[in-house]
């Protein structure tokens, strides 16, 4: 790659000075240690990856200078550079107080590069959320633009993408409203996985069917009841909503303590789940779950038959896939429904823009 290519895009608009994010601008941001005059973050997810992405903001110029004393990068140029010595990658310089570094992914290299960050003397933010988006993204048209860009970064489920991306439109042609917070608050789910936690008797066929979903071996599976001694979660993407499957343990009165324990812990998930899903197996009865679960479902329904206590939303055979995806559409409608998902009113993604849109917009009094 050329030392001198041309940046093609992220070119930062010229600040506004009388637009209210100009205004709102600090930095250093609040309670963040002040002492360097450049900081960087971690704009990609903390794990394995092919490239991370470092945001540099602050005194670019002369953090920049600090790393490449013989040779800066200048402003607006893509560089192929060294990492102190253990990795290369491309520097980009935006602005004067906006770069990325872009080294190779994971865990190793984020380690040292951050060590040779604070040897030049530039600060590592390790958690970007108190800073104001309107300085993480500086290209961003707006307010509501430079949050939902903030947002994508860390959204789990791609269903969020396209919503987020028309969110600056439609809360300037329709302002959000109180009305729009239930929705909105389950949209959320869209950005941080959901807890989905299936429970039933010993047997019920949890851990086959949460295999079957999760399409790998989660949890061991076996005809002895009690097979699956603790809680296990695994992340898996329906069909575009990212949840935590948890599988749980058979919900059973025992006398052994660590079986108790493990029944305990799942009472516990059960109490902070989004959704539970109660299996039972033909002729069985639905678990006591000390809520009622969201969905009922009969498991093995290749055997036929019906629970004994009362009748199933669905039935699903793992063995045959019978079911699965109306489960599957199930879970996803529990959670964020298809309506929420086509909605033309505003999400309310962030609770802090909706704060400074009120402060902004206060409701009029024929409107309260
Ligand atoms: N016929 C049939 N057997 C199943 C099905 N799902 C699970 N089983 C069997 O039921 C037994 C208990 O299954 P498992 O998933 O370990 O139950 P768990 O205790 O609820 O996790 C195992 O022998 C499974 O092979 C199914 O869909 N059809
Ligand atoms: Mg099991």
């Amino acid at each position: 790659m050329s030392e001198t290519a041309p940046m093609e895009s992220r070119q930062a608009k010229a600040p506004d000075p009388t637009s209210a994010a100009c205004s709102r601008m600090t930095f250093p941001p609040e309670n963040l240690v002040p002492d360097p005059d450049c900081f960087a973050i971690l704009s990609t997810p903390r794990g394995p990856g092919a490239i991370a992405v470092i945001d540099l903001i602050g005194d670019v110029q002369a953090g920049l200078a600090r790393l490449y004393p013989a040779n800066p990068p200048s402003i607006g140029c893509l560089s192929h550079r060294r990492f102190g010595n253990f990795d290369d990658g491309v520097v980009a310089v935006l602005t004067d107080d906006r770069a990325q570094l872009c080294p190779h992914g994971g865990l190793a290299v984020i380690e040292r590069l951050k060590a040779w960050l604070d040897e030049h003397k530039v600060g590592w933010l390790e958690d970007a959320s108190n800073m104001d988006p309107t300085e993480l993204f500086p290209e961003a048209g707006d307010r509501v633009e430079a949050y939902a860009m903030a947002a994508l970064t860390r959204a789990a489920s791609r269903l969020a993408v396209p919503l987020l991306l028309e969110q600056s439109t439609i809360w300037h042609t329709t302002p959000p409203s109180a009305e729009d917070l239930v929705r909105s608050q389950r949209l959320r789910r869209l950005l941080a996985p959901p807890r989905v936690v299936v429970v039933g008797a010993p047997n019920a066929g949890k851990s086959t069917l949460s295999n079957v979903i999760l399409g790998r071996t989660m949890a061991i599976t076996s005809p002895e009841p009690g097979t699956t001694r603790d809680y296990v979660a695994a992340r898996v993407d329906l069909e575009g909503l990212v949840v935590d499957w948890f599988d749980t343990p058979g919900l059973r009165a025992t006398d052994d303590p660590i079986e108790r324990e493990a029944i305990q812990l799942a009472r516990d998930l059960i109490a902070s789940a989004d959704v539970v899903v109660a299996l039972a197996a033909p002729g069985t009865d639905w678990p006591d779950a000390g809520k009622p679960p969201d969905i009922r479902v009969m498991s093995k329904g290749d055997l036929g038959g019906a629970p004994a206590s009362g009748p199933a939303d669905c039935v699903v055979s793992a063995s045959t896939g019978e079911g699965i995806p109306e489960l599957v559409r199930r879970v996803r409608e529990a959670l964020v429904p298809e309506a929420d998902l086509e909605s033309s009113r505003p999400w309310i993604f962030n609770d802090r823009l909706y704060s400074e849109f009120i402060a902004e917009h206060p409701p009029t009094e024929s409107a309260a």
